[in-house]
C-alpha cells in the first residue's frame, strides 16, 4: 500500500480543523507541539493553510498569583460566554511545570462546567521546554483554535514575569487578577504586570471580603493613575468581582469588549497584532537558532568552566564568545 503523502494529510487535517472537528484539532495541536523536524515542517504547512481562518477571536490573557481564582474565573466567564453562543478555547502557559501534575490546567475540577461544555476546548500547557518554546506552541495552538471556530481564546498564566510578557504578547487584552488584600495590595503590583495590564480585577469580592476588595481596588486605582497607560486609547480600569457567585463577571466581559471597540476603531488592534506577529517570528527564529547550542555535547561540557572563568574575571566575555563560536563551528 502506498502511504498517503504528507501534503494530502495536511490538507485533510486543515479541512477537518476548519470543520471544527475536536479530535482532529487535538491531533493538530499534538503535531504543533512535536519537536521532530518533519512534524515541524508539517505544522508550518498546516498553519499556513489555515491562516485565512485565524485572527478572528477575542484573545484574552489572564494572570494572577496562585489561588487568586484564575481557574474559577475562567470557568465562570467561559460558561457565560458559551451560553451566549460563543465557542471558548482555554490555553495555558506554564513553562515551570514545577507543580505536581505539571500544567496549570491539570486541575479541570476547578473548571468543571467548561470541562464538560461542548462549546469549550481546554488544552493544558505543553509539558516542557523553554519559555520561548512553550509560548511558540501556545501561539500556534491559538491559531488552530481560531481556525476551528473558537471566537474567544483565554490564555492563562501564573504570576511570574517572563511568562506574563509572553501571554501579553499573544493576546489583545491582558487581565491581571488580584486578591482582596490584607496589606498586600501593592505587593501584586509588580511593575511589569501593571505595565502590561489592560484591567485589574480584584476577585473574591463576596461575603466578608467585600469591604477589603473595595479597599484594595481603590489602592490599585490610585497606583495606576501615576503610571503611563500601555495604550493611548485605553485607561486600564480597576474592578471588583466574584468568580464564585458570578457577580461582576458580565462586567468583566463588557470591559473587554469596550477595549476591543476602542482599539479597533483607532487601528491600534491591527497594528498591535501585526507587531506581535513579527515579534513571534523573531522569537521562534531565536529559539530555532539556539537549539543546536543547547544540545551540543562538547559545548555543554565546556560551559561550566567557561562560565566560571568569565565570572572569576579570568576570561574576557568576548573571548568566551569566540571560544563558544569555535566549539559550535568546528
Ligand atoms: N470566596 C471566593 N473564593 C473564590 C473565588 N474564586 C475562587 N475562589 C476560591 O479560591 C481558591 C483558588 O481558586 P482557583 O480558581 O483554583 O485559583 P487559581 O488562581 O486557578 O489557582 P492556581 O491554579 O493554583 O494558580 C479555590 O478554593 C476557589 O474556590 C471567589 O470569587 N470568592
Ligand atoms: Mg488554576
Amino acid at each position: 500500500m502506498v502511504p498517503p503523502s504528507p501534503a494530502a494529510d495536511i490538507g485533510r487535517m486543515a479541512h477537518d480543523v476548519r470543520a471544527g472537528d475536536r479530535a482532529v484539532l487535538s491531533r493538530a495541536i499534538t503535531l504543533i507541539e512535536s519537536k521532530r523536524a518533519d512534524h515541524r515542517r508539517d505544522a508550518a504547512s498546516l498553519t499556513q493553510a489555515l491562516l485565512d481562518a485565524t485572527g478572528k477571536a477575542v484573545r484574552v490573557g489572564i494572570t494572577g498569583a496562585p489561588g487568586v481564582g484564575k481557574s474559577t474565573t475562567i470557568d465562570a466567564l467561559g460558561s457565560m460566554l458559551t451560553k451566549q453562543g460563543h465557542k471558548v478555547a482555554v490555553l495555558a502557559i506554564d513553562p515551570s511545570s514545577r507543580r505536581t501534575g505539571g500544567s496549570i490546567l491539570a486541575d479541570k475540577t476547578r473548571m468543571a462546567r467548561l470541562a464538560s461544555d461542548a462549546n469549550a476546548f481546554i488544552r493544558p500547557s505543553p509539558a516542557s521546554g523553554t519559555l520561548g518554546g512553550v509560548a511558540a506552541k501556545t501561539r500556534e495552538t491559538m491559531l488552530l483554535c481560531e481556525a476551528a471556530g473558537y471566537d474567544v481564546v483565554l490564555v492563562e498564566t501564573v504570576g511570574v514575569g517572563q511568562s506574563e510578557i509572553a501571554v501579553a504578547d499573544m493576546t489583545d487584552f491582558f487581565l491581571a487578577l488580584m486578591l482582596p488584600g490584607a496589606g498586600d495590595e501593592l505587593q501584586g503590583l509588580k511593575k511589569g504586570v501593571v505595565e502590561l495590564a489592560d484591567m485589574i480585577a480584584v476577585n473574591k469580592a463576596d461575603g466578608d471580603n467585600l469591604a477589603r476588595a473595595k479597599a484594595a481596588a481603590a489602592e490599585y486605582s490610585a497606583a495606576l493613575h501615576i503610571l503611563a497607560p500601555r495604550s493611548p486609547n485605553w485607561s486600564p480600569p480597576v474592578v471588583t468581582y466574584s468568580a464564585l457567585t458570578g457577580d461582576g463577571i458580565a462586567e468583566l466581559w463588557a470591559r473587554i469588549l469596550e477595549h476591543r471597540e476602542k482599539l479597533s476603531a483607532s487601528g491600534e488592534l491591527a497594528t498591535r497584532r501585526g507587531e506581535q506577529r513579527v515579534k513571534w517570528m523573531w522569537e521562534m527564529l531565536e529559539e530555532r537558532l539556539f537549539a543546536p547550542l543547547r544540545s551540543d555535547r562538547t559545548l555543554k561540557a565546556a560551559l561550566p568552566r567557561i562560565e566560571a572563568d568569565v565570572a572569576a574575571g579570568r576570561l574576557a566575555a568576548n573571548a568566551a564568545v569566540e571560544e563558544i563560536a569555535d566549539i559550535l563551528g568546528r
